[in-house]
């Protein structure tokens, strides 16, 4: 028998205890310890009942998802399950911490199952572009119904353990020992005569309307297809005997167990974990981080002062005048009763962080003993000089001094101060109380426990942290500014922004482009452009046609008019009549007749453009990998989690395509699609981006 299985006697009841941290994944060890400690049981003479428990912080967190990709090893973990529910003791799970797919599952082919109070189970696997491949599909819907089966199975959720016995999922909760309360539970079971009640023989759910379900399902994932799968999985259960829907169950299984989804999420699922973990922070320990301190209380300072706040930090907050002052003390309020009302924090909670760990002062002497002080004033360069200048006097020694500027050079920044080391880049993404991402961007000088602060703020603000370089726009508003102007040059060629727009949504991105730079504001895109305009090399092709419209105050949403326009109050729009004018004056004056372009065309050349700059990041230096720009675009610009990322993406297509693209592309455009060096160099070896992610990782 392995060694992740301990296997104890206590009287008529065996513990099979699953010894496998960090959170008991369900490894080939592991499945062939637990079939052979079942074994064990069987032939141990006396024992009536078996318990199992997870060692550590885990019943069992799921199957092991390093296995994926490799050829499947036995014993496979439907079969396992199966073997446990046959067996002709009673068989109790007796669950903690999570209990996860594969996890759940085990847990299912138990007779019984008892769970820890704070205890949490959940079906999590189409969150990997998967289905539940051990039964969870044929038996949850036995216990629950296919419809409560189906809202845990395409949600991925996890529920808690009060809410999983009301469903039937668990046969009881109770506070203790998770070895002592599930042998307590089955000896009671025992003492009762309880029998063994294999789920699989309850009789089946009854139907629902699976077409129905099946299509709103698939609206729901926006082109994620393991959600919708699962629909056609439960759908067996209840028309199929056990053995054959769970056959069913498989070969649906394995199906997306080939598509590049599932590789797309998996790569997402440890390239988000692997992002924050830099080779060259380890041992690093980071300055303390209880008091903050933040310059600047519009949307992104409130943003980032609640973040701080329900991370459970006292905050210092700077604004210039006492009416401002106020104002940014009632946004952050705002955004707080946001939190209250989703029942995230309690009453006494807002009125603590509103009125205790919150301080709203226009005096930077307050700031005198913050650990960490977070600049959001406007992006001026004089202007933040200025306030570096100031927060370097009145800070303590020590203090580290960020700015969320979103592309000004962090190194001109720093120079402002005595104290170059200290300073660093923290560019939060608006709002900054729920956007993930977080980039922290490293000047020349910053000190390396300055650095590993700014992650372990990131980490208690529940970030996804990337570190990048200095350059304009540092990882993702560089390559968006790219990807942005790929947008722009097929409206100028023909293609209308509104079919732009549906051929990325239909992609998987939430909004296309000209949307969010509706939502953004239309101001943003157009100073940016004024701010480029003097260093404009001859050949960059700038559309002109948006100036018109901005020139007008049509700056989006927050006018009612961009590229679209919208009713009063409402956030969908609808085409803008003038916009289609404009292109038309603007192709005329340039003499372009426009062409036709397909959705596939239009997906490609944004999606190369994206790939092409993305690489100029990585080979520069700016990104440290491929997945880090990955993690940027998932967790700051939209982009579907199911590609994995765009460097995944492009891994997927398989580079040499991707360079052949670009390479014809710039037949036309010469400047703007020139191939990245690090592209050409990976085409040319046979690499991949992810080879450059694992390369890192030795
Ligand atoms: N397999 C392998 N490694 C795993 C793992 C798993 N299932 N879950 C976590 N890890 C690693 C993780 O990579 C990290 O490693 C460490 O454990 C701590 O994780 C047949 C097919 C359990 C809630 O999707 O949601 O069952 O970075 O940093 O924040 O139907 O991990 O330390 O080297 O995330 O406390 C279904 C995925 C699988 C659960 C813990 N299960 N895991 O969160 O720690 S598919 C899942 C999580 C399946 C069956 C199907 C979380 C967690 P390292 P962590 P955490």
């Amino acid at each position: 028998m392995t060694d992740k299985i301990a296997y104890t006697r206590h009287d008529d009841i065996a513990v099979l205890r699953i010894q496998n941290p960090p959170v008991n994944a369900l490894s080939q060890a592991v499945r062939q310890g637990l079939w052979d400690a079942m074994e064990r049981a069987e032939a141990d003479a006396g024992v009536k009942a078996v318990v199992i428990v997870g060692e550590g912080r885990a019943f069992i967190a799921g199957a092991d998802i390093t296995e994926f990709g490799k050829p499947p090893t036995e014993p496979y973990l439907p079969i396992l399950c199966n073997r446990i529910e046959a067996s002709p003791l009673l068989v109790v799970a007796s669950m903690h911490g999570v209990s996860l797919g594969g996890g759940l599952e085990v847990a299912l082919s138990a007779h019984y199952r008892i769970a820890q109070p704070s205890a949490k189970v959940g079906l999590p696997e189409v969150n990997l572009g998967l289905i539940p491949g051990a039964g969870a599909t044929q038996r949850l819907p036995r216990l629950t119904g296919a419809e409560k089966a189906l809202e845990m199975i395409t949600s991925g959720a996890p529920i808690k353990a009060e809410a999983a016995r009301d469903l039937g999922i668990l046969d009881r909760v109770a506070e203790g020992d998770p070895e002592a309360v599930g042998l307590a539970y089955a000896a009671e079971l025992l003492a009762d005569g309880a029998t063994r009640r294999p789920v699989s023989e309850l009789p089946p759910a009854d139907a629902i309307d699976w077409d129905a379900t099946y299509d709103a399902v698939l609206a729901k994932g926006r082109g994620q297809i393991s959600p919708a799968t699962a629909v056609r999985a439960v759908q067996v259960a209840t028309e199929l005997p056990f053995e054959q829907g769970l056959q069913k169950e498989r070969d649906l299984f394995m199906e997306l167990m080939q598509t590049d989804q599932r590789q797309g999420m998996i790569h997402a699922f440890f390239s988000e974990r692997a992002v924050s973990n830099l080779p060259e922070l380890k041992g690093v320990e980071p300055r303390s981080l209880n008091t903050i301190g933040v310059i600047g209380g519009g949307t992104m300072g409130a943003g980032i002062a609640t973040a701080a706040l329900l991370a459970g930090m006292d905050v210092v907050l700077i604004e210039m005048k006492p009416e401002a002052a106020r104002a940014a003390h009632e946004r952050i309020s705002g955004n707080l009763s946001g939190a209250l009302k989703r029942g995230k924090i309690s009453q006494d909670k807002f009125d603590t962080l509103t009125e205790k760990a919150l301080t709203v002062s226009t005096d930077y002497d307050s700031l005198s003993d913050v650990d960490l002080v977070v600049e959001a004033v406007f992006e001026n360069m004089d202007v933040k000089k200025e306030v570096f200048a100031k927060l370097d006097s009145v800070c303590k020694p020590g203090c580290v001094l960020a700015t969320n500027t979103s592309y000004l050079d962090v190194n001109e920044i720093a120079a402002a101060t005595s104290r170059p080391a200290d300073v660093i880049g923290l560019h939060f993404f608006s709002p900054a109380h729920i956007m993930k991402l977080l980039e922290v961007v490293v000047a020349e000088k910053t000190a390396k426990d300055v650095v590993a602060t700014g992650f372990a703020l990131g980490k208690a603000l529940g970030k996804i942290s990337v570190r990048a370089g200095v350059c304009d726009g540092f990882i993702g508003n560089r390559i968006l500014a790219t990807y942005r102007t790929a947008a722009d040059h097929m409206v100028l060629d023909g293609a209308s922004p509104y079919q732009i727009d549906k051929a990325l949504v239909d992609f998987g991105f939430a909004m296309g482009p000209f949307a969010v730079a509706d939502l953004a504001g239309l101001d943003i895109g157009w100073m940016t452009r004024k701010r480029k305009a003097p260093d404009r090399h001859p050949d960059e092709r700038v559309p002109t046609y948006i100036d018109k419209l901005c020139e007008e105050g049509h700056f989006g949403q927050k006018t009612g008019e961009g590229y679209y326009i919208y009713a009063a109050g409402k956030r969908a729009g609808v085409p803008n009549p003038k916009i289609a004018e404009l292109i038309a004056a603007e192709q005329a004056e340039l003499g372009i007749t426009p062409r036709p372009f397909t959705d596939e065309d239009i997906v490609r050349r944004y999606m190369c453009a994206m790939v092409n700059e993305a690489a100029k990041v990585v080979g520069e230096g700016i990104a440290r990998r491929p997945l880090d720009v990955d993690m940027t675009l998932l967790f700051g610009y939209g982009f579907p989690r199911y590609w994995g990322g765009p460097m995944k993406w492009a891994d997927i297509q398989g580079l040499p395509s991707v360079l052949a693209d670009i390479q014809r592309y710039a037949q036309d455009d010469a400047w703007f699609w020139q191939p990245a060096p690090l592209l050409e160099d990976l085409a040319a070896q046979g690499r991949t981006f992810d080879d450059l992610n694992k390369d890192a990782a030795k």
